[in-house]
């Protein structure tokens, strides 16, 4: 750790940089041609309108083929805003705490690894999971949108996460009375960046350097990245490089383009700021692409919720009835939780279901629920241009035919 003259001018360089990424200037990222990618698509429909456009790298994991709670970490999704991650020398790389605080702080790795440190289960779900594009078989732009599972919901994965509470960093550096923001800005090609407001910040969040008892995939953030339990994936910031502690949220380009959704019953109005995942659950096997069996089967799925622990668990197979599954343990705060259901199969129409309810009380919604507090139409779903939405949290319902089929009836 060091703080003197020289750094604080560095840091006002860093303050005029990101105040240029807050006003979305520089950021052009450098195109591919598609060829040169084929096993990367893209996951968001087109941006009518938006002045840039930047690659996207994207992974889902396949949530239909492992076992447990945690995500082995070479299938753990990825979904990277730049053509490509960046390569980052552990050794010079350096966090950098400035603006509203006594002692602008730079960290070294191995100043990281001296502090105080934490191992958490936590789950990262990308705010565009399970979005109605992706529920589209039909979408020309990404031939693996549909089935299985893993490419409706496997922008969801869930890790033990090691590294350092920030309000250890945020404490050494002294946070100013009058703060109530940060600004987290990564070290790829577009600056990837993202506010943070200080009482979260202070509550659990925390800056890791191991997954899953290794050090961090390149994919995932190498040396470093943001974790910030149970919200939304972009505010946890990969390759972190500067937290700017400020008074105001700043509105980066990656939120106000990428991540508001205007609200057709409010004018246009965005809906914004969501930031903690709702309860969430989907059944990964049987699911949709896979043949149900005659006699026993064995339902499972996750359940997971921004707001602390899975409290229950709910499955139905005729679409009316619910009843209660069993959760399997470990059960952590904001994490993955595995839940099973014995079953068997009679050959007849089925409509399998579960439902996700946590500590708070708060129980996943159905669709007509969630279209409800969204202000859409439930029948907008239904046309072949649907309705964008991210932060998707609606009960999954599988289609279960009586040659044993199973699909997608979302949307159907
Ligand atoms: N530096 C940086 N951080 C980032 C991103 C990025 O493109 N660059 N993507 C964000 C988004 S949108 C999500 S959903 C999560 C995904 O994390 P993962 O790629 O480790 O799964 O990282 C977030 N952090
Ligand atoms: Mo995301």
């Amino acid at each position: 750790m060091e703080s003197n003259k020289s750094d604080r001018r560095r840091f006002l360089k860093q303050t005029a940089a990101l105040a240029g990424v807050a006003a979305g200037a520089g950021l052009v990222a450098k195109a591919q041609p598609a060829s040169a990618q084929p096993q990367h698509v893209h996951n968001e429909p087109p941006r009518r309108g938006a002045r840039y456009s930047l690659d996207h790298l994207t992974h889902y994991t396949p949530l239909q083929d492992y076992m447990g709670i945690i995500t082995p970490a070479p299938v753990h999704f990825v979904q990277q805003h730049s053509s490509e991650f960046p390569e980052i020398d552990a050794d010079q790389h350096r966090l950098t705490i400035h603006g509203m605080v006594d002692r602008p702080l730079s960290f070294s790795m191995a100043d990281l690894k001296q502090l105080p440190s934490v191992s958490r289960v936590h789950f990262v779900e990308c705010h565009g999971n399970s979005s109605p594009q992706i529920h589209n078989p039909n979408n020309s732009k990404n031939p693996n949108m549909g089935l299985p599972v893993q490419y409706i919901h496997g922008m969801a994965s869930c890790s033990e996460w090691s590294g350092v509470p920030l309000s250890v960093l945020l404490n050494e550096a002294g946070v100013h009375k009058e703060a109530s923001w940060l600004v987290m800005e990564g070290g790829d090609q577009g600056k990837f960046s993202h506010t943070l407001p200080l009482g979260k910040a202070m509550d659990d969040c925390f800056v890791a350097y191991g997954q899953n008892g290794e050090p961090l995939r390149i994919e995932q953030g190498y040396p470093i990245r943001m974790i910030v339990p149970g919200w939304e994936g972009p505010h946890n910031v990969k390759y972190l490089k500067h937290i700017k502690v400020v008074d105001q949220p700043y509105n980066t380009w990656n939120e106000s383009m990428n991540h508001s959704v205007s609200r057709p019953d409010l004018g246009g109005k965005a809906r914004w700021y969501h930031f903690q995942w709702g309860p969430k659950s989907v059944i990964t096997r049987p699911s949709a692409g896979m043949q149900m069996p005659k006699g026993y089967v064995q339902i499972t799925g996750l359940a997971w919720s921004g707001a602390g622990r899975v409290s229950k668990v709910e499955v139905t197979t005729d679409g009316k009835t619910w009843k209660e599954a069993k959760i399997q343990g470990p059960v952590h705060s904001k994490a993955h939780t595995r839940f099973t259901y014995d079953w068997a199969w009679d050959g007849q129409e089925a409509m399998l279901q579960s439902r996700c309810t946590d500590e708070t009380g708060d129980v996943q919604p159905s669709l007509a629920e969630l279209s409800k507090n969204w202000g859409i139409a439930l029948e907008d779903w239904k046309k072949p241009e649907r309705p964008r939405a991210i932060h998707m949290n609606a009960i999954q319902p599988w289609k279960v035919a009586r040659d044993g089929s199973i699909s997608d009836a979302m949307f159907a």
